[in-house]
Parts: C-alpha cells; sequence; structure tokens
C-alpha cells in the first residue's frame, strides 16, 4: 500500500474542517498531524511557507496547502456521491466566493469584535445578514444547496457557518434564516461530521503516526 498523505490540521478551523469532510467523504486515509497555530511544526513550514492550515503532504512529496484543492484533490480520487454534481442553486459558485471573502472577513470581526473596537459585534454580524439572507433562500426549497443530497458546495460552506452560528448560539437559534438554521442542524447531526470532529493531542515530532482512517473511526 503506497504511504498516506499527511494532513496537518486543526481541528476547529473552517478550511481543515471541510478539507477532512472532502477526504472522510472520499475515504482517504491520513497520517493526521494535529498542530497548534501558535506553535506551527518545522516539518509543516518547510512543505508550506504561508503557514496555514490544511496541509496535505502527498506520498510523492507534492503538497497541497489550499482547502479547495484538497477538496477538488478528494473528490478527484472518490465521489461516491456526486458531490461535483452542478449544486440546484444557480449561483452557488457566487455563494462560495462570498463565503470566503466578505462573510469570512466579518466573521472574523463579530468573532473578535473586542479586537475591532471601531463597530459592536451586533453591526459586524448585519454586515453578514445579506449573505445569509442568499443561503436562507437557496435552502428555502431543498435541504442541501445541491438539491435533494449534499455535495461540494454544502461541505464548503458549512464548516463557516457552524462557526458563525457558535458566536452566539441563543441569538443564530432564533434568527430569522430558519432554512438555514436547519440546514446547519443537518450538519451538526451527520455522522460525516461528527467522524472528522475527533480530538486529537497536537503532533510533534517523532510521534508513533496517526493513521485516521475515516470510514472505521468510532464517533
Ligand atoms: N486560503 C487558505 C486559508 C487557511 C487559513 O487561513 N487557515 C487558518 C486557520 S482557520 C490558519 O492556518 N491561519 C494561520 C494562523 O492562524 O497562524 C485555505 O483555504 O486553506
Amino acid at each position: 500500500m503506497p504511504e498516506m498523505p499527511i494532513l496537518y490540521s486543526f481541528r476547529r478551523c473552517p478550511y481543515a474542517i471541510r478539507a477532512r469532510l472532502a477526504l472522510a467523504y472520499a475515504g482517504i486515509p491520513c497520517e493526521l498531524r494535529e498542530v497548534v497555530l501558535k506553535n506551527k511544526p518545522r516539518a509543516m513550514l518547510d512543505a508550506s511557507p504561508k503557514g496555514t492550515v490544511p496541509v496535505v503532504v502527498l506520498a510523492d512529496e507534492r503538497v497541497i496547502d489550499e482547502s479547495l484543492d484538497v477538496m477538488h484533490w478528494a473528490l478527484a480520487h472518490a465521489d461516491p456521491d456526486n458531490w461535483q454534481t452542478t449544486p440546484t442553486v444557480s449561483d452557488a459558485q457566487t455563494l462560495l466566493d462570498r463565503n470566503d471573502g466578505d462573510f469570512k472577513h466579518w466573521l472574523d470581526r463579530y468573532k473578535y469584535a473586542d479586537r475591532h473596537p471601531e463597530n459592536t459585534a451586533q453591526w459586524y454580524r448585519e454586515q453578514t445578514f445579506s449573505y445569509l439572507e442568499a443561503l436562507d433562500q437557496a435552502l428555502l426549497s431543498n435541504h442541501w444547496l445541491h438539491g435533494p443530497s449534499m455535495g461540494f458546495c454544502d461541505a464548503a460552506i458549512f464548516p463557516f457557518i457552524r462557526q458563525f452560528a457558535m458566536v452566539d448560539r441563543s441569538w443564530f437559534d432564533e434568527c430569522r434564516f430558519i432554512a438555514l438554521r436547519r440546514w446547519l442542524d443537518r450538519w451538526l447531526d451527520h455522522p460525516l461530521y461528527q467522524r472528522v470532529m475527533a480530538k486529537y493531542p497536537p503532533w510533534t515530532p517523532g510521534d508513533t503516526p496517526r493513521c485516521v482512517d475515516w470510514a472505521l473511526q468510532d464517533d
């Protein structure tokens, strides 16, 4: 059996979560190296000097260090439920661009409003509403952005909405974006999500490799 890809990951990072969702879905076992962002391992920085997670190092030493690229690579390997089908929502790519652009920008300010005292947390939250509204509308007639079953955009966007909801869970649970709330609940109950959120201690060089076979992992 060829050597497994190495995945540098941080459990709560939304970019790392979307990468792990795709790897788990595609059934690609990995050597998982949990990273402490304040103390990134030398081996990770040697592979990808920009210092963000996720980073995948393949057996042939190729490096994939953008989360969407990790997803595409995983799905090229296996896509059992057709995650790559065209989403039902016509502007799914626009939603994804907005997610990684403006929405992430405001999400960071909402989450860390104390570090951005020019405005209140509530104000930062309001800046996300047009995007949340668009997602909510898209989910009104279908369970998933891709239609009746989940797909690439669902997996790519979900970890960011999870993070947003967790900033003030009681506010989110009462907010007007009802279809979006149901979509989030569907995700949070999903075995795929639960599998990729298993907790691991940080990796240090010399550790026995922690091989994660997502399919067999205990939830
Ligand atoms: N465009 C990158 C962004 C990844 C990213 O920013 N990850 C954050 C963690 S959520 C990170 O590693 N930040 C570096 C740091 O905090 O030092 C991707 O899609 O993979």
